[in-house]
């Protein structure tokens, strides 16, 4: 196994060599000459025809030195492909700059119904029904055709495709891996959403994400009739403070009403899909990757706030469809497409020692994709190549989650407290917010009061939309309300890695007929942990988020049909906070909260079973929530532990 920290020496060794005897490196920008695309590169633009008629706006830049064969990259997004017109050149062309010198024929193109390109945009389009015709168009076919007229119209080019994109790109690549292109070689799809309904941006577990729905929306979906006004101005909020922006507005109903006018089609479809139905269903990606015979680097932050079950779950499946495929997942200690956008050397207030973004940019994409499209050397082919936070490491391993995991769980006690040990026959009576025994006198218990016209805060800071620190924020301003249960362990006197699934178990009850149940992994810094200039907080005692879940209750049998919540009778809810890998150091401790609201980030649960998107004010209720920490009903963890060799 070799440690990429350990790569990138070679490779800087082998770049110096390479200067020595006047070979043209291909590493590390920062030794070379500025490079200007507009002097290597000549720019056309085109109308493209797609099988059904409409015809796509793309932009193509070729190497001026036609003198070889190149490559072809596709890069196909919603957000616009400029700068437009002839002398505006996108910077770096490539998913980086060492593409750029490396000589590739570089295409770009408007999604179907954005900006330049014709035809009509819809949100996440379904693919095409089997029995669809040959004039019927969907991504995977505008993909397709896309790569089919390039081949033909653009000269100089070798005959392989590579496809990359983060986020919305990134599921258009992953709509381009379907009925693929035989041209097409090699796809990264990064940070891709897969299905929108279970997780990624519009909701987790069925939980509807109200603050990033509504800004995205808001700002990308407009009808392309609506006034431009409208379409070309970022939503005005009118305050700085989301959260009393959102809870103003009261119940999601009065949304369209107060501030979309049906100038956003999908934010009307969305509030009449409730449940899990059609609509959902036929927008899941992860049913359509059963035939994928090219090599797929499959990219995710571990702190995305957008999209992480997305590119997880695509992995995943590919894995259990495709086993002889090439795939490999690199995970990386990032916010939502960090990778692009910064060092990833910290984010927030947590460091990671080294600039992992580089590291990722270097020593894995772009080996990935040369090796796959002009057979160049450096791609070694691993598996899983993932960054261990805690001890800020890169690691490779030849499966994941890694071999020698072990599965333990990590239990909710008295008092506040979470161990490794099984809460034992009369435990409880003390501890928690209001905690005891049952009537019955049984039952160990912690409760709170959920009030839906006071939620938890996600967040500390004022803002409008979510934004990405949140995922890794420190959480004390949550653990002093009266409505977040807290667990937590003993200082650790050895380190603990975690790696794979997390798995929340809770034994739940609630005064309501439904619930949302929110769980969140949390390191505790030690006491005496030194400041961090950066950092607006104390480090000492920190609370640093490390994964954090919800789900709402009337979907714990069935996403598809919902079912209310029983008022007083204890439910077991279990799922997923989805992986992580990480370690929690000697003199650490290891914390859970419990609560009920996650806002603005997640919607309000009115907690009576209704449809949520056409409830009312009166529907809004308090609740009293109530976690059993029993030997019959032991709210807990499950993680994986791994042992370090
Ligand atoms: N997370 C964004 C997104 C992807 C797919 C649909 C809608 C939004 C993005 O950053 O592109």
């Amino acid at each position: 196994m070799k440690h990429l920290a350990q790569a990138a020496t070679i490779a800087a060794m082998v770049a110096a060599l390479a200067v020595v005897l006047s070979i043209a490196p291909s590493g590390a920008a920062a030794a070379q000459e500025p490079f200007a695309a507009r002097d290597h590169y000549a720019k056309s633009e085109y109308m493209v025809p797609m099988r059904d008629g409409v015809e796509l706006f793309t932009i193509v830049y070729t190497p001026r030195d036609t003198s070889k064969q190149y490559p072809i990259m596709l890069f196909r997004t919603p957000y616009s492909i400029g700068p437009y017109g002839p002398d505006g050149y996108r910077s770096p062309l490539g998913p980086t700059e060492q593409f750029d010198r490396d000589g590739y024929i570089f295409v770009f193109q408007d999604a179907r119904g954005t900006y330049r390109s014709e035809g009509e945009f819809q949100v996440i389009k379904p693919l095409n029904r089997p029995d669809a015709g040959p004039t019927d168009a969907d991504e995977s076919t505008d993909n397709y055709d896309t790569i089919d007229w390039v081949l033909s119209n653009v000269p100089n080019h070798n005959g392989r495709v590579g496809q990359w994109g983060i986020s919305y790109p990134g599921w258009q690549t992953v709509m381009g891996m379907v009925n693929a292109h035989p041209a097409l070689k090699a796809s990264s799809p990064q940070a891709s959403p897969s299905d929108m309904f279970i997780g990624d941006d519009w909701h987790h577990n069925g939980a509807f994400r109200l603050m990033y729905a509504f800004a995205w929306l808001s700002n990308n979906a407009r009808r392309r009739d609506a006034p431009t006004e409208q379409r070309r101005r970022r939503f005005d909020y009118g305050t700085p403070w989301g959260y009393d922006f959102f809870l103003d507005i009261g119940p999601l109903a009065n949304i369209n009403e107060l501030f979309f006018h049906n100038d956003v089609p999908a934010w009307n479809e969305f509030m009449e899909h409730g449940a899990y139905d059609d609509y959902w269903q036929n927008q899941n990606a992860l049913v359509s990757l059963d035939d994928i015979t090219h090599p797929v680097l499959n990219v995710a932050g571990w702190f995305d706030a957008e999209d992480f079950y997305g590119p997880m779950s695509i992995y995943y499946t590919l894995e259990e469809m495709n086993p002889a495929n090439q795939s490999t997942l690199v995970v990386g200690p990032w916010q939502h497409g960090g990778w692009r956008s910064m060092s990833g050397e910290s984010l927030g207030c947590i460091g990671f020692d080294s600039s992992t973004s580089e590291t990722f940019e270097s020593d894995v994409q772009y080996p990935f994709f040369n090796h796959f499209l002009r057979d160049a050397g450096g791609w070694e082919g691993t598996e899983a190549i993932v960054f261990e936070t805690g001890t800020n490491e890169w690691r490779r391993f030849d499966q994941w989650p890694p071999p020698g995991v072990e599965r333990r769980s990590l239990y909710f006690g008295a008092d506040g407290t979470l161990s490794w040990d099984a809460p034992a026959a009369g435990a409880g009576r003390t501890g928690g917010v209001s905690s005891g025994r049952s009537a019955a006198g049984t039952e160990a218990y912690d409760e709170y009061i959920s009030d839906p016209g006071r939620p938890v805060p996600f967040s500390a800071e004022y803002r409008t939309t979510q934004g990405h620190l949140w995922m890794i924020e420190d959480q004390r301003f949550a653990a002093t309300r009266p409505d977040v249960l807290v667990y937590e362990s003993e200082v650790l006197t050895e380190d603990v890695t975690i790696a794979g699934s997390i798995i929340a178990t809770l034994y739940a009850s609630t005064t309501g007929t439904d619930a949302d149940w929110i769980v969140k992994l949390i390191d505790v810094l030690p006491g005496d942990t030194p400041n961090n200039p950066d950092c607006p907080v104390p480090m000492g005692d920190f609370q640093m988020l490390l994964a954090g879940e919800v789900f709402r209750a009337k979907f714990r049998n069935s996403y598809e049909h919902p079912e209310p919540m029983v008022p007083g009778e204890p439910t077991r809810i279990e799922f997923d906070l989805r992986d992580r890998f990480h370690t929690f150091q000697a003199g650490h401790r290891i914390m859970v909260q419990v609560q009920s609201s996650w806002f603005p980030v997640i919607d309000r649960n009115p907690q009576t079973f209704v449809d949520i998107y056409t409830a009312t004010e009166e529907d809004f209720q308090t609740a009293t929530q109530t976690i059993y920490r029993s030997p019959e009903m032991p709210s807990h963890l499950t993680l994986g532990i791994l042992r370090r060799n």
